[in-house]
C-alpha cells in the first residue's frame, strides 16, 4: 500500500459529549438528524488546502515552524503530488466531505504560463484520483492572484493590461480544472483588488476592469459548461489598504451596478466581517436579505489583535448565530462551512491539524443544534415579529404599499397628536433567552 502520513491516527469517531478523547468528536455526529436532515448535509464541512497543507506557519517576524515530514523541501511537482496524497488521507480521517484550493497551493508556479498550467494538470491528476478513491468532493476552486510579485498592484485591477491578461489566463485554467474535478463552486477573492494610495489610483477605471473580468469569467463558464456557483468574497483590507469588495453591502452594490447579480453569491468570512467593523451576523443578514448568501469561510479573529488571524472558530455564540442564519435561509445549496483557518505558529505538529479541525467541527455542530432549538422554540422570532406588529395595521400597510404619502400621514398624526408609546427593545431579555440554549 501507499505511504501513510498520519500513522497512529485512525478515522475520527463520534465519542459523544462525555468523551475525554481529544481525537474524538463530542458533538459532530455526521449521520445524526437535526430537523430531519443529517449534520453532514447541514454543515457540508470543507478543509482548505492553503492553510492546512501548504502553510509553513511563518509570520512577518519569523520563519515557518510547521513540522511536515512529508515535505522534501523542494517546490517540485513530485512534492506537490505527495502533499495531495497526504491531504486526502487527512480529510478522510477527519471525515469532512469537501475541500477547497487555490491553483498555487496545490501546484508550483512554473517559469512561464505554459509550465504553470502543466504543473497544475499533473497535480490535478492526483487530486482527481484521490477524490475518486475517497469520495471527497471539491467545494470550490480559486486562483491565487495575490502572491506572485506581478500582482503587486492588483490583478484584474492592475494598471498594467498584461497583468490583467495573466490573471485572466490563470482564472481560465483554474475554472477548467475546477470544472474537471466536479467542483461545486468557484470563488473570487480580490486580495489585491484595491489600492494602497488614492494618489496613483483611477478607481472608476479599476472597478470597470474588475467587472469586465468577472463578465469574462461568466462567459467562459457558459462556454465550458461549468454549472458551479460563482462566489465573491468580501474583505475590506489586508493586504491592501482598501479592497473594493470591502463588505457584503459593497459587493452587492458592485454586483448590481455591473449587472452581475444573477451570476454571483457571497462567500462570507468571519474575520473579514470583523475587519470591516461588522459582526458576522450583520454580514450574513445583509447577504441573506438579498438572497445572496452562498457559502461561509468559517474562522474567527482574536479581539486583541486587529488583523486577519484566521483562527479556528470555537466560540459557540458565533457558530450559533451563523447556523441561525443558514437555517433561516433554508440551508446551504452549493456552499458549506469551509474552514479558512490556520493553526497558530506555535501549534506546529501534524496532530494540531486534527485538534483544530475537530474543535471547529464540534463548535459548528453545537451551533447547529442550538440554532435549531432556538428556531423550534420560536420565542425569538415571535418577539421580532411582535416588535414590528404596528406595521401590520392600516397605517403601516398604507405606508409599506406606497399608498400613503407625507401629506396623508401628517393629517393622521395631527389628528392623533403624537405616536403611541413604543415598547422596550428587551435586549437583555433576548440575550438571556439565547443563553437558555447555550
Ligand atoms: C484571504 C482569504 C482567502 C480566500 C480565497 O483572507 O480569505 O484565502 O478565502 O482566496
Ligand atoms: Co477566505
Amino acid at each position: 500500500m501507499s505511504q501513510e502520513f498520519f500513522p497512529g491516527i485512525s478515522k475520527i469517531a463520534f465519542g459523544g459529549p462525555k468523551s475525554r478523547n481529544p481525537l474524538e468528536f463530542k458533538h459532530y455526529n455526521d449521520d445524526e438528524l437535526v430537523g430531519g436532515k443529517t449534520m453532514r448535509d447541514h454543515l457540508r464541512f470543507s478543509v482548505v488546502y492553503w492553510h492546512t497543507f501548504s502553510n509553513p506557519l511563518g509570520d512577518p517576524f519569523g520563519a515557518g515552524t510547521a513540522v511536515r515530514p512529508w515535505e522534501d523541501g523542494t517546490n517540485s511537482v513530485a512534492n506537490a503530488q505527495r502533499r495531495a496524497r497526504m491531504a486526502f488521507e487527512f480529510i478522510s480521517k477527519l471525515g469532512a466531505p469537501y475541500y477547497a484550493f487555490h491553483d498555487r497551493d496545490v501546484s508550483p508556479e512554473g517559469k512561464n504560463l505554459t509550465e504553470s498550467h502543466k504543473n497544475f494538470d499533473e497535480v490535478a491528476k492526483v487530486l482527481k484520483e484521490e477524490q475518486q478513491r475517497t469520495g471527497i468532493k471539491l467545494l470550490w476552486g480559486t486562483a491565487n492572484l495575490f502572491t506572485h510579485p506581478r500582482y503587486n498592484q492588483g490583478a484584474s485591477t492592475s494598471p498594467n493590461v498584461e497583468v490583467f491578461a495573466m490573471a485572466a489566463s490563470q482564472v481560465k485554467k483554474a475554472m477548467e480544472v475546477t470544472h474537471d474535478l466536479g467542483g461545486e463552486g468557484y470563488t473570487f477573492w480580490g486580495g489585491r483588488e484595491g489600492y494602497q494610495t488614492m494618489l496613483n489610483t483611477n478607481m472608476k477605471r479599476e472597478l470597470d476592469h474588475l467587472a469586465r473580468f468577472l463578465h469574462m469569467a461568466v462567459d467562459y463558464k457558459k462556454a465550458i459548461g461549468f454549472t458551479g456557483q460563482f462566489y465573491i468574497e468580501p474583505k475590506p483590507k489586508e493586504p491592501t489598504k482598501h479592497q473594493y469588495d470591502s463588505d457584503a453591502a459593497a459587493c452587492l452594490n458592485f454586483l448590481r451596478t455591473y449587472d452581475l447579480m444573477d451570476h454571483f453569491k457571497l462567500n462570507l468570512e468571519t474575520n473579514h466581517a470583523t475587519l470591516a467593523g461588522h459582526e458576522m451576523l450583520h454580514e450574513l443578514t445583509v447577504a441573506v436579505d438579498s438572497g445572496a448568501l452562498g457559502s461561509i469561510d468559517a474562522n474567527t479573529g482574536d479581539p486583541m489583535l486587529g488583523w486577519d488571524t484566521d483562527q479556528f472558530p470555537t466560540d459557540i455564540y458565533l457558530t450559533t448565530h451563523c447556523m441561525r442564519k443558514i437555517l433561516e435561509m433554508g440551508g446551504f445549496t452549493t456552499g458549506g462551512v469551509n474552514f479558512d483557518a490556520k493553526v497558530r505558529r506555535e501549534s506546529f505538529e501534524p496532530i494540531d491539524l486534527f485538534y483544530s479541525h475537530i474543535g471547529g467541527m464540534d463548535a459548528f455542530a453545537r451551533g447547529l443544534k442550538i440554532a435549531h432549538a432556538i428556531q423550534t422554540d420560536g420565542r425569538l422570532a415571535d418577539f421580532v415579529s411582535a416588535r414590528y406588529s404596528s406595521w401590520d395595521g392600516e397605517l403601516g400597510q398604507q405606508i409599506e404599499s406606497g399608498q400613503a404619502g407625507f401629506a396623508d400621514i401628517e393629517k393622521l398624526m395631527i389628528a392623533k397628536g403624537d405616536s403611541a408609546p413604543i415598547g422596550s427593545g428587551r435586549q437583555e431579555m433576548l440575550e438571556n433567552l439565547i443563553n437558555e440554549f447555550i
